[in-house]
């Protein structure tokens, strides 16, 4: 595999991805950008990288050639929560940075992976089991420049020949890098908020049904994708992909196993229940299993089990300077 390129490399998906690349294939190969300067995160100093907006189109699509890129695994995004307060923002980053990714990607012949979600499916779609197949009249703005996201990389794999894959994600619950504003987010913070503070004050309905994934999962889905037998995938963009499906309950049950005097309480933050509430319960992974193999590792005990251990082992690190 040639040269890689991570953009939201600072983000939760993107750090862990570089890292997961790094140790898969050499610091040599792999390329992080974001917005912020190494003055401003201390992370950098360790990565290869450079301070690139994905809307500059000149200074990323010069990352792109100098580096002799092969793969932009383009991760830069503006999540479902943030994204409904500022919905401009959230379409200038989510598409017109994309378009600049997809026409580099052609002139350079990249391969391009897009982040896309379940955000994409809305109050019409079936709730349970959604099929790869289905009706997607997301609701909010974030679900909508997913889908158009999705519909994008078909077209320029389909007119232009870029080999673009995508999946849905569902909510990505990890420890290394905090999530950045989104409507799952709550189940990073409930593990935080169980070590730290014995309790938590949870912002959507106990029994909000959701499809969640441990992260770990999530970035070997990526490589995999990436590195799967191109003529065999049909639904490129994108794959639905599931590792559990759990409610907010279900998650401090699971927390409890391990720390017994562990409280939940509820106070529903309306907008973000909403949004959750226009999401599927589950999701049908079956073609994402089929065209290149796809199975989750994790269930939720065991998800559970390493965030419990890997959190406790950070906050004596790193004192609480992390999520409340
Ligand atoms: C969000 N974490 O909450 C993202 C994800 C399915 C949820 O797309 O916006």
């Amino acid at each position: 595999m040639g040269k890689l390129l991570v953009t939201g490399v600072l983000g939760q998906i993107g750090s862990e991805l570089y890292q997961a690349l790094v140790n898969r294939y050499g610091i040599d190969n792999v390329i992080g950008v974001d917005v912020k300067s190494e003055v401003e995160c201390s992370e950098i100093g360790s990565m290869n990288y450079n301070t690139v907006d994905v809307l500059d189109f000149f200074k990323l699509r010069k990352v792109v050639f100098d580096y002799d890129v092969e793969i932009i695994f383009h991760l830069a995004a503006i999540l479902s929560a943030v994204a409904e307060k500022n919905p401009q923002l959230a379409w200038k980053i989510n598409i017109n940075g994309l378009y600049n990714i997809l026409e580099i990607a052609r002139e350079k012949k990249c391969a391009v992976f897009f982040p896309s979600s379940i955000g994409v499916f809305g109050p019409h779609t079936p709730k349970v089991n959604t099929p790869q197949i289905t009706i997607q009249r997301p609701i909010t703005v974030y679900g909508i420049t997913k889908l158009t996201g999705e519909l994008l990389c078909d077209y320029y794999f389909n007119k232009h020949n870029v080999d673009t894959r995508g999946l849905r994600f569902p909510g990505l619950i990890s420890y290394k890098t905090l999530p950045g504003g989104g409507t799952t987010d709550y189940g990073v913070f409930m593990y935080y908020a169980a070590i730290r503070d014995g309790k938590y004050r949870c912002y959507l309905r106990r029994n909000t049904r959701l499809d969640v994934m441990y992260m770990p999962d999530a970035i070997r889905a990526i490589i995999e994708l990436m590195e799967a037998d191109s003529d065999k995938l049909v639904n490129r963009n994108a794959y639905n992909i599931a590792a559990m499906s759990v409610t907010p309950e279900d998650i401090a049950n699971s927390i409890k196993r391990k720390i017994n005097e562990f409280e939940v309480t509820y106070k529903v933050d309306k907008q973000r229940q909403n949004i959750a509430d226009s999401w599927p319960d589950s999701i049908d992974d079956t073609a994402a299993r089929e065209e290149w193999g796809w199975k989750p590792r994790y269930d939720l005990d065991a998800m559970t089990d390493d965030m419990l251990e890997k959190i406790s082992k950070k906050l004596k690190m790193e004192g609480s300077n992390v999520p409340r």
